[in-house]
């Protein structure tokens, strides 16, 4: 637990949001669902949940800049501070009533990630982190798992579908990390994987084409359990999404065999 007054005000807000997306689950014919772009689902879920954290953020902060999801930004007065949120990460799970999605929430002063919640509503795990107090999964403290060797570790991944991703290179990357590791997995919801890494349930995740939103709250995470989370080909992770992550030996592993396949 971390009893500061900013994480009060961040689980609060999530726990809000997470009542309207239990609500809203199993729902999905009054959801209005509609698309995006390909494959890219939005529903009245996505829509109620962000305007609520904007509401309850803005109240407690009322200065703080906005970037969510759905709203796009909101230029705040306070130039330092900005909210990124994803009201519902792991749309396309929720809408197959799949319980892996989350609510995730990332503080950022002057571009670096302060504090993280990232909140599954469908099991209540709730997981928090501020820079310098740790990170904590309920009440308990999180530290990465410590495997050494790929050949031990389960690692997580995203895939590129149908209107976004570079396929030729997911194939390769697969190719090339599937038969290093003990096992792959693809859950679906990019802030959930990455605080599975946290926990030291995942020995390490990658994925590309990320959105802020989608890693802002994850990266503390990490950091706070003691581990490792950078851009995969050195740039600037919440500008490119292109994420690895796990403990130092892992992360550095997960890079090393990825950077070179990259066509950046
Ligand atoms: P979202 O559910 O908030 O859109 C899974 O690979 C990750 O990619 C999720 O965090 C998901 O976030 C994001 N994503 C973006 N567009 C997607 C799509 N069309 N289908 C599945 N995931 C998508
Ligand atoms: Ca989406
Ligand atoms: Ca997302
Ligand atoms: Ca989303």
């Amino acid at each position: 637990m971390i009893n500061s007054a900013l994480m009060n005000v961040m689980v609060k807000a999530a726990r809000r949001a997470g009542r309207s997306l239990k609500r809203d689950l199993g729902e999905i014919e009054h959801l209005q669902v509609s698309l995006k772009g390909p494959a890219n689902f939005v529903s009245l879920a996505d829509k109620r949940a962000e305007e609520m954290l904007y509401t309850d953020l803005n109240k407690a902060r009322p200065g703080y800049g906005f970037l969510g999801e759905e709203g796009g930004t909101r230029e705040g007065t306070d130039k330092s501070h900005t909210w990124i949120v994803d009201p519902l990460d792991g749309t396309t799970n929720f809408l197959h009533g799949i319980p892996q999605f989350a609510i995730s929430i990332g503080l950022a002063r002057e571009g670096q990630i302060i504090a993280g919640v990232i909140y599954n509503p469908g099991n209540e795990e709730l997981y928090m982190a501020e820079k310098g107090a740790g990170a904590f999964l309920n009440d308990s403290r999180l530290r990465v798992a410590g495997r050494q060797q790929l050949h031990d570790c389960v690692i997580a991944c995203g895939l590129p579908h149908i209107g976004r991703g570079d396929f030729e290179l997911s194939r390769n990357e697969m190719a090339a990390l599937q038969p290093k590791v003990a096992g792959l997995r693809r859950f679906g919801a990019a802030s959930l994987d990455m605080a599975f890494v946290a926990a030291g349930r995942l020995d390490g995740y990658w994925e590309r084409n990320l959105q802020p939103w989608d890693v802002a709250a994850g990266i503390i995470m990490i950091k706070e359990a003691g581990g490792l989370v950078s851009d995969i080909d050195g740039g600037d992770l919440l500008k490119t999404g292109d994420v690895a992550c796990g403990n130092e030996v892992v992360h550095n592993s997960l890079v090393k065999i990825l950077r070179p396949l990259s066509r950046k």
